[in-house]
């Protein structure tokens, strides 16, 4: 039966796993509270880093004796394996927990169980509390071990009329310094930072993310879709500041002295979901999409985009380059229809989070 703190006390377990965002990758974000069996707070927790003990073991150690009869929020299903800590399940019974509410099931074969087995101890176990907020912090880890494929946020910044260069091509700067510095911040949060060759041929980026809570944990790699190994040899992306992946086509051939990722060729480009599975298996669970349009519209075209993040300055171009090139729409029917998640003012800068809308069934 749903007890009345039911969903403030979940909430505060959603918001303990944000702690981890960007530091926890290849591993999840999660987050655990533990209420004492008369309902009072006794212990909360959060995964902190990969290898790192497990939200519910951090939440248990806080609670101490008082765990016992209590009752463990969860964000995700407790794991029922060993792997770099022992089972969450095996802790939660030792501590005499009676009961646990988690709010989405784990999809990692490997880990998955902990409700059953809890169940099979007599606990009493219930799923899907706050689960929207629950999946929505850990989307990209989600999305990934369901999927296969790194998690993309598609960034862009442009004036109202969705233009991120002038005519001219310049494009420096359209939106503010509290806008960039957000940017670098949520650079931070990812695995990898992906641009065009089109971008680095033009800017010469450097794609690192320079967010001074960043300086512990090792740099994003930086990803250039380049099919032709165009990049050249001077480019600052190859500076060596962080590691560097240039996707290039398996027919080219190149000398440049750089981490190469072939992948196979297709008519229109390089097969983006081989990049992103490929990714995947080097532990890049989310990745930053950034510069050009061209590359943008391809990534959507194949359906590659699971979250946009948008910054847009209260300013008008009229003319220059759209913030989006071809994605594949002809007719309004083919719409890329999406929900807004989030809405805030970033200095003097609108900052829209959303996300593509459910196919209707
Ligand atoms: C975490 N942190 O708080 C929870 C996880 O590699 P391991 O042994 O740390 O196990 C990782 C798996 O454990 C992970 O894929 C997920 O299925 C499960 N739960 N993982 O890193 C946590 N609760
Ligand atoms: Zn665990």
């Amino acid at each position: 039966m749903a007890e009345p703190l039911d969903d403030a006390t979940m909430a505060r377990a959603v918001e303990l796993a944000a702690h981890g965002l960007g530091t926890t990758s290849p591993n999840p974000v999660v987050g655990c509270v533990i209420l004492d069996a008369s309902g009072v707070p006794a212990g909360e927790g959060f995964h902190a880093y990969r290898g790192g003990p497990h939200a519910e073991v951090v939440a248990l150690r806080a609670a101490g004796e008082r765990a016992r009869g209590g009752t463990a929020y969860v964000t995700l299903e407790p794991c029922d394996h060993t792997g770099s800590t022992g089972p969450c399940t095996e802790a939660l019974l030792a501590a005499g927990i009676a009961r646990v509410v988690y709010a989405v099931a784990d999809p990692n074969p490997v880990a998955a169980g902990g409700a059953e087995r809890l169940r099979g101890h007599g606990v009493e176990v219930e799923q899907g509390l706050l689960a929207e907020a629950a999946e929505r912090v850990n989307a990209a880890w989600l999305t990934s071990v369901r999927l296969g494929r790194t998690h993309v946020t598609w960034k862009f910044a442009a004036t109202l009329d969705g233009r991120s260069a002038a005519a001219d091509g310049t494009s420096k700067w359209i939106t503010s310094p509290e806008a960039r510095q957000d940017v670098h911040r949520l650079r931070a949060q990812a695995d990898a930072i992906i641009a065009g060759i089109g971008t680095v041929l033009a800017d010469d980026p450097l794609l690192t993310a320079r967010a001074p809570e960043s300086g512990a944990r090792t740099p994003p790699l930086r990803v250039v879709v380049d099919t032709g190994a165009r990049t050249p040899a001077t480019a600052r992306v190859l500076d060596g500041s962080a590691p560097t992946l240039l996707a290039v086509a398996d027919t080219t051939e190149t000398t440049l002295d750089a981490g190469l990722l072939r992948l196979p060729y297709r008519p229109d480009g390089l097969d983006l979901h081989a990049l992103l599975r490929e990714l995947h298996g080097r532990g890049v669970v989310s990745a930053f999409l950034e510069g050009g349009p061209t590359l943008a519209g391809a990534f959507l075209r194949e359906g590659l985009i699971d979250r946009v993040v948008g910054y847009v300055a209260p300013a008008l171009l009229g003319s220059g380059r759209a913030a989006l090139g071809q994605a594949g729409v002809s007719t309004i029917a083919g719409i890329h229809s999406l929900v807004y998640e989030e809405v805030s003012l970033i200095g003097p800068d609108l900052r829209l989070i959303a996300r593509p809308a459910p196919k209707e069934k």
